[in-house]
């Protein structure tokens, strides 16, 4: 365990998540880097990250279930009109608001790779209108795609709910800004449960503030932990929840790092291979 690994030149396998920028030039005789979740950004961007070193990812490893869970309940919450509720109860007010139905809420997913797929149909199986957005607008039963930057603005005039499952790359960096806000319609909301740098923090609380969203909920953030002095913990109208979207699951996480230690051994490819190029 890092620190205290022992003599560097021994490792072949590095195992990490959010390891300290430049601890991994230090390691000469790597066959593989396995990052121990699904999003490589932190890994990508080390600035000592070996060349010509494969970097493997977990895929899936029963995280898209509970990512699935999470973007669920955040429709349901706002299409439910849950946190006027939850205030109106404060005060005993009795108050119904109008009501629209599951098929009148278009839900937006950006980004349908394993996890984001999966998130589109949990929702679509519940009864949403759902469309999804991603680089190849690869086709998913169920759901209505739209693929590149062509398709960006289509997708976001028709979406209600925003949820975001990109991953961090130099062309996702900022995605969610005013310009995005702006193209959904009036009174919309976001969830953020890929990464902090996706959300350029002033544009969603202008954005908030004017009207233009109605709420959002974030599980991911530039600084993690948060910072306490962060606006996003006492603004009304965003829910911060402290990257549990989906907890790494030991089991199918370590299943999946023997299977392809067991498989770099016996000279097979490996599963997760990330294309360093395109970041993801
Ligand atoms: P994948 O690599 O399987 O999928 C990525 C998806 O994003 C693909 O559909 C890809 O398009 C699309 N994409 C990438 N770049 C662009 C772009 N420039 N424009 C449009 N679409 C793009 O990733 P996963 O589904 O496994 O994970 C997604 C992310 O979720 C992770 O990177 C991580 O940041 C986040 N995550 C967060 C967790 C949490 O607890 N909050 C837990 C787990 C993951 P295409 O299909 O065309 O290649
Ligand atoms: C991941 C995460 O990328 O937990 O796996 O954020």
């Amino acid at each position: 365990m890092w620190p205290d690994t022992g003599p560097t030149d021994a490792i072949r396998y590095a195992l990490v998540w959010k390891q300290p920028p430049g601890s991994l030039a230090r390691l000469l005789n790597l066959k593989a880097i396995l990052v121990l979740g699904a999003g490589v950004d932190s890994v990508l961007n080390d600035p000592g990250l070996p060349a010509d070193v494969p970097v493997l990812r977990l895929v899936d490893a029963g995280m898209s279930g509970p990512m699935a869970e999470y973007a669920l309940y955040a429709a349901l919450h706002f299409q439910r009109h849950m946190a006027d509720y939850f205030e109106q109860q404060r005060e005993a007010i009795w108050r119904p608001r109008d009501e629209l139905l599951a098929w009148q809420w278009p839900v937006g997913v950006m980004g349908l790779g394993v996890i984001g797929a999966v998130v589109a149909q949990r929702i679509a199986a519940q009864g949403y209108s759902v469309g999804g957005w991603s680089q190849s607008g690869k086709a998913i039963n169920g759901v209505k795609v739209f693929a590149g930057a062509s398709g960006l603005k289509p997708f976001l005039a028709n979406t209600r709910v925003l949820v975001n499952v990109l991953p961090l790359t130099p062309q996702t960096r900022g995605i969610l800004n005013a310009q995005t806000f702006a193209a959904m319609p009036r009174g919309s909301y976001v969830v953020n449960i890929g990464r902090g740098g996706h959300m350029v923090d002033a544009d969603l609380i202008a954005a908030l503030d004017s009207g233009q969203l109605a709420g959002a909920m974030v599980d991911v953030f530039e600084q993690e932990p948060l910072p306490a002095t962060h606006l996003f913990w006492r603004h009304p109208k965003i829910i911060v929840t402290p990257h549990v979207a989906a907890p790494t699951i030991v089991s199918e996480a370590g299943a999946q790092v023997i299977e392809n230690i067991r498989r770099l051994e016996r000279g097979e490819p490996p599963l997760g291979i990330v294309d360093c190029r395109k970041g993801y």
